[in-house]
């Protein structure tokens, strides 16, 4: 623990150098949740910023994807493909994902349980083809680069939602809000119904767009986070309430009870969450998240995207995670919860 006293002495001694980074938290960096600051527009000027950049980016990568995509991302905030597999298909990747024990992992937040195991394609290449093509799939990629903003890699894993749980402390992915200031894509490709009380997605439409409305609620947020009772919004990630979105003239969200095999991406800077699930309940997907430092103005360079570490990309994130985490420069909430059936325990 000790050792971690002189890295927190670096990283608020750094603080002010994470105005050009993807630093969110109001509370841990004095200058991002400096009030005076806020109030002369530091938030919002970094909204700005960042979105004059990620737009020029992202405008490369529109041609990879059809008109129609960009039309909706623009428009809604999320892209979604229903039936994307042919049913075969679909069918021999969920034998191979149900059929299979998995190396689990697991991070319990109020009432839910999010169960992850990272898909390195080097692990799955010759037992898992099914997975592994879906995972190679240009279009997939090219989808979830488009809506992050960024040409970076995307990290797979597959995910189980266990939601409804007895337990006192409401789920905090079940109140809606936005995971930061810049565009970061989510993707889940759901492997069986989600019903409407089976804890779907949610988003609001629309919610991606900084409008007039949108800033000056942005700014507002950014002179009081700092010390907001709910940590996860004095971090950067902002809640929303219904009379919020009205004053913005957004829409209430929209719920994703899809049926299996439907890929969702979605803009997680607009408004999401996870419906609240009244009793026990298990979300499976194939799961990925792409965010990259909004600030850069390439899409490519990407270390990430290096072949070798492409392929082993989930481990390696875990390793630093762990490696990390000791020292006090990241967080790892992931617990090793043995070997087993991805859907196990409900
Ligand atoms: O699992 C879900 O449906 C949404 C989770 C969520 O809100 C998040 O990852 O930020």
């Amino acid at each position: 623990m000790a050792k971690a006293a002189p890295f927190r002495a670096l990283r608020t001694a750094l603080a002010p150098l994470a105005l050009l980074s993807g630093a969110k938290s109001f509370r841990d960096n004095p200058v991002l949740g400096s009030r005076r600051l806020n109030r002369l527009g530091l938030h919002v000027g970094r909204i700005r910023l960042a979105d004059a950049i990620t737009a020029q980016r992202r405008w490369r990568l529109g041609r990879r994807i059809t008109a129609a995509d960009r039309q909706h991302y623009a428009e809604q905030g999320y892209v979604i493909r229903e039936n994307l597999l042919p049913p075969e298909q679909f069918e021999a990747l969920r034998r191979e994902i149900f059929g299979s024990a998995w190396p689990r992992l697991e991070m319990r937040q109020g009432n839910a349980i999010t169960r992850r195991v990272p898909l390195d394609r080097a692990r799955l290449r010759g037992s898992h083809p099914e997975l592994e093509r879906l995972l190679a799939s240009r279009e997939i990629r090219n989808l979830i680069r488009y809506v992050a903003g960024t040409g970076a890699e995307p990290i797979f894993s597959l995910q189980a939602i266990l939601a409804g749980l007895p337990r006192d402390r409401p789920d905090p992915q079940a109140s809606l809000h936005a995971d930061t200031f810049h565009s970061l894509a989510k993707a889940w490709f759901f492997l069986h119904d989600v019903a409407e009380d089976e804890g779907p997605f949610a988003y609001v439409p629309g919610s991606h767009r900084m409008t007039r409305e949108r800033l000056a609620w942005e700014r507002r947020q950014s002179l009081e986070a700092a010390e907001h009772p709910v940590t996860y919004h004095a971090r950067g990630s902002f809640r929303v309430g219904p009379e919020d979105l009205a004053a913005m003239g957004l829409p209430q969200p929209r719920r994703f009870a899809v049926k299996a095999n439907t890929l969702v991406i979605a803009d997680t800077r607009g408004f999401h969450g996870r419906t609240a699930s009244h009793h026990p309940t298990c979300r499976v997907e194939i799961y990925a998240a792409l965010r990259r430092n909004p600030y850069l103005p390439w899409n490519g360079l990407d270390p990430l995207a290096l072949p070798w570490v492409r392929d082993r990309i989930g481990s390696l994130q875990l390793a630093a995670l762990q490696r990390l985490q000791p020292l006090g420069l990241a967080k790892m909430p992931w617990k090793p919860a043995g070997q087993g059936p991805i859907d196990a325990g409900l």
